[in-house]
């Protein structure tokens, strides 16, 4: 108990300090609809929302007129004799049929959707992007000089190979890791989604995007093609633990020769250091005997 009282205050302090850590970026423009969809299939899952909206206000305006309007016509008053009601196989047949063909419908258009935006074919030129979710953060590897994403596997993660890279896999070695998600605008893309720890989600509202993380699992497919460049966030939508709030990337969609240029950069700063690793080997070898 005492040790307990003891790190309360680091407790507060730490709490606090993620507090002012983490200034909200402020909205200002369309405060009460999602933002603006920058993803090529962001249209479709539009539509399927506006439907789903103005069909909710049409039912609760026509539901709430007729139960007012019953109200007052049928209103207790001296001289009127209440009736009652024993059914009516027409009404009872119409209001089975009308919703449970409004339901069919969505689930159908919805499945329909879904299967376009996630089971559609991936362009060969598509990048791969590993991004593996942990408590409170993301890390994010891309596949270095030869484009191709060394093997990851969910049963070889630690906190040592964050990525559970397999270390006999030459495609590995230059691949390079990442802190902010920076993609080309106009390519595909491509997400190999896993989590570290406990469920997370992945999800980017200007995308129309969310998918959850599991632990053990790799959703492959998690797949966008963006059409605008700017800066965004990725965040977190599950209630993950204490520091969930603070769980966020940046996002940045670069015009496609600023991202070959980040993207050479990083390759290259990744295999100078592999070659500094491979000089020293020696030395160090020379200097345990
Ligand atoms: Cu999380």
């Amino acid at each position: 108990m005492k040790f307990l009282l003891r790190l309360f205050p680091l407790i507060i302090v730490t709490l606090l300090g993620g507090i002012t850590n983490a200034p909200a970026e402020e909205r200002t423009g369309n405060l009460y609809w999602a933002p603006p969809s920058i993803t090529t299939g962001g249209d479709q899952i539009d539509v399927l929302i506006n439907f789903i909206f103005w069909l909710t206000i049409a039912v609760f305006v026509a539901t709430q007129t007729v139960y007012i309007v019953y109200l007052v016509k049928y209103r207790r008053r001296p001289g009127h004799k209440a009736h009652y009601s024993h059914g009516n196989n027409t009404l009872e047949f119409w209001w089975t049929i009308i919703p449970t063909a409004i339901f069919l419908t969505l689930a159908i258009w919805g499945n329909r959707v879904w299967h376009d935006l996630t089971q559609g074919e991936i362009p060969p030129d598509a990048i791969t992007i590993d991004i593996v979710s942990y408590q409170f953060g993301w890390d994010l590897r891309y596949a270095g000089a030869d484009r191709q994403l060394g093997r990851g596997d969910v049963e070889r993660m630690s906190l040592e190979n964050k990525y559970g890279v397999d270390p006999e896999d030459p495609a590995g070695k230059d691949d390079f890791t990442s802190t902010e998600l920076v993609i080309p605008v106009g390519k595909t893309v491509q997400v190999l989604l896993r989590s570290r720890d406990v469920i997370h989600s992945f999800y980017v509202p200007a995308f129309r995007l969310y998918q959850d993380a599991v632990p053990g699992r790799t959703i492959k497919w998690v797949n966008f093609t963006t059409t605008k460049t700017g800066e965004l966030e990725i965040a977190c939508s599950q209630l993950c633990g204490t520091g969930h709030y603070n769980m966020k990337a940046k996002i940045r969609i670069l015009p496609v020769e600023e991202y070959e240029e980040w993207y050479a950069k990083k390759s290259a700063a990744v295999l100078a250091q592999r070659e500094d690793e491979m000089n020293a080997e020696p030395l160090l070898a020379s200097s345990a005997l």
